[in-house]
């Protein structure tokens, strides 16, 4: 699993935040004290940026995990496209605030291109000036119109931005559009698989989940009763 993002994002916050969730670490590092696990060397730590590419390793029961963390800055692109020869798929990490930035199209092309499963985590909600609508349509807009919300937030641009559940449907007609078989049932009012399906849409990079959230509050992740994938590593779906 890669975490790839313009500079400056969050990819080591939210790396760190990921290993916290998953029981790897019992404290969570802050890449400004220079104590993250990702970014591990004097010049990382001094500076506060991401140089190299780093892989934490953890298992998550009977899956092993390889979460790599990349740099931002375009000197270290190498480090970036060396790791996406490998990965099984994507977290595209965009901030609320700063929103799509050049190197983030670079990137989603880059993903598109060898048909890696990507979502989209949207960071710093808590931050003042954080978008959500007007983000959402920049995101369709500038990298694919295959994006779909898995979640709202309230209190957005603060401390407290939390997330709220969000209606099915427009999930589940993005997900139609893509699959006759799918569409059938749709129109017909059946039963619906739409987590299975949106796995599978996933898996294909045909769809691009897009989760909201703050690695800083530890906010993220979906809300409700939806049981929705929100990591891949070799083929299977976690969480
Ligand atoms: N308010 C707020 N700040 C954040 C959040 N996530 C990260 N930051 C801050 O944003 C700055 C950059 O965070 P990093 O995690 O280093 O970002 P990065 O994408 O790894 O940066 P590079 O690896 O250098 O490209 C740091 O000052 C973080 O504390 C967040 O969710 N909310
Ligand atoms: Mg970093």
């Amino acid at each position: 699993m890669g975490i790839v993002a313009h500079v400056d994002a969050g990819k080591t916050s939210l790396t760190e935040r990921l290993l916290y969730a998953a029981g790897v670490i019992d404290r969570v590092g802050r890449v400004d004290d220079g104590n993250t696990q990702t970014d591990s060397m004097d010049l990382e730590r001094k500076r506060g940026i991401t140089i190299r590419s780093a892989v934490v390793s953890f298992a998550l029961g009977d899956l092993p995990v390889n979460l790599i963390d990349t740099p931002g800055h375009s000197d270290f692109i190498a480090e970036v496209e060396r790791a996406l020869s490998v990965l099984d798929g994507a977290v595209l990490v965009i901030s609320a605030v700063e929103g799509v930035q050049p190197q983030t199209r670079l990137l989603m092309r880059t993903l598109s291109r060898l048909r890696i499963p990507t979502l989209l985590f949207v960071n710093k909600i808590d931050r003042v000036g954080a978008r959500y609508d007007e983000l959402l349509a920049d995101i369709k807009r500038l990298l694919t119109p295959a994006a779909v919300p898995m979640v709202g937030v309230t209190d957005l641009g603060t401390r407290s931005a939390d997330l709220v559940a969000l209606d099915d449907e427009p999930l589940a007609e993005m997900l139609a559009e893509r699959n006759d078989d799918f569409l059938e049932r749709y129109l017909a009012g059946g039963p619906l698989d739409v987590a299975g399906e949106l796995r599978r849409q996933v898996a294909k990079a045909w769809v691009h989940p897009v989760y909201f959230g703050s690695a800083m509050t530890g906010v993220g992740g979906t809300r409700g009763d939806r049981r929705h994938p929100v990591m891949v590593a070799s083929g299977h779906w976690i969480g």
